[in-house]
């Protein structure tokens, strides 16, 4: 399997930390949809990553449903969904809330870097970073990261794992918005999580 698309992207990174997790062997090709637009153009028109192609040539987008597929398809792997559904609806719930903070901190971060200062518009922004602390507020009354390593069961999850990426991508790109909104709970999450060799072996910043 291949697997396209840059390790700073949240996305890419859940996706490679969770096949790597299941010890399922892919090739990662770290394009970029911004600086490698022309090769990138022809191997994936859509230009949105993570883009998956599978052993059968089949390319996959949309790193939930490249998830599915894998969870589907490598049933006998290590699961990272819980099994009883107390905890499949706590793990769904917790990963809804952190991919919709994951796509308002994108829109931040492409609203600040890919739109001209000029151009930028405050309402938007003021709405989207309202969604970002909401989502970081319910996070925070959803999740109890006092008696657990780990947000689930005390094993790693899908849960996890997400919550992880997006806090480190949010870090990274986004800090005044990581010092003021992420609780330090979340922010201790972050860095037990990043102490493991796979995440820090699944890391690029840029
Ligand atoms: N919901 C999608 C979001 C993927 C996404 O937005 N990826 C970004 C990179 S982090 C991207 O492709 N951006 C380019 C664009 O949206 O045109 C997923 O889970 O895969």
């Amino acid at each position: 399997m291949i697997l396209i698309g840059m390790l700073d992207s949240p996305y890419v990174r859940r996706l490679a930390i969770s096949l790597k997790i299941k010890a399922i062997d892919f090739e990662l090709q770290p394009l970029s949809v911004f600086s490698n637009l022309e090769m990138m153009q022809t191997v994936n028109p859509l230009l949105k990553v993570p883009m998956l192609i599978t052993n059968s040539g089949i390319k996959l987008w949309n790193s939930s449903l490249i998830l599915e597929y894998i969870e589907l398809v490598y049933h006998s792997k290590r699961k990272l969904l819980p099994s009883n559904q107390n905890l499949i609806e706590q793990s769904q719930s917790i990963i809804s809330i952190v991919l919709a903070i994951c796509e308002k901190a994108i829109q931040l971060y492409y609203e600040y870097n890919l739109r001209p200062e000029q151009k930028q518009h405050e309402d938007w922004i003021n709405r989207i970073t309202k969604q970002l602390n909401s989502g970081l507020d319910l996070l925070d009354k959803s999740i109890n990261l006092k008696n657990n390593n780990y947000l689930i069961t005390d094993k790693i999850l899908q849960a996890d794992i997400t919550l992880a990426v997006v806090l480190k991508f949010i870090e990274d790109k986004l800090p005044e918005v990581y010092t003021n909104l992420v609780s330090d709970p979340l922010q201790q999450f972050s860095q037990q999580m990043e102490s493991l060799e796979v995440f820090q072996k699944t890391y690029s910043k840029d």
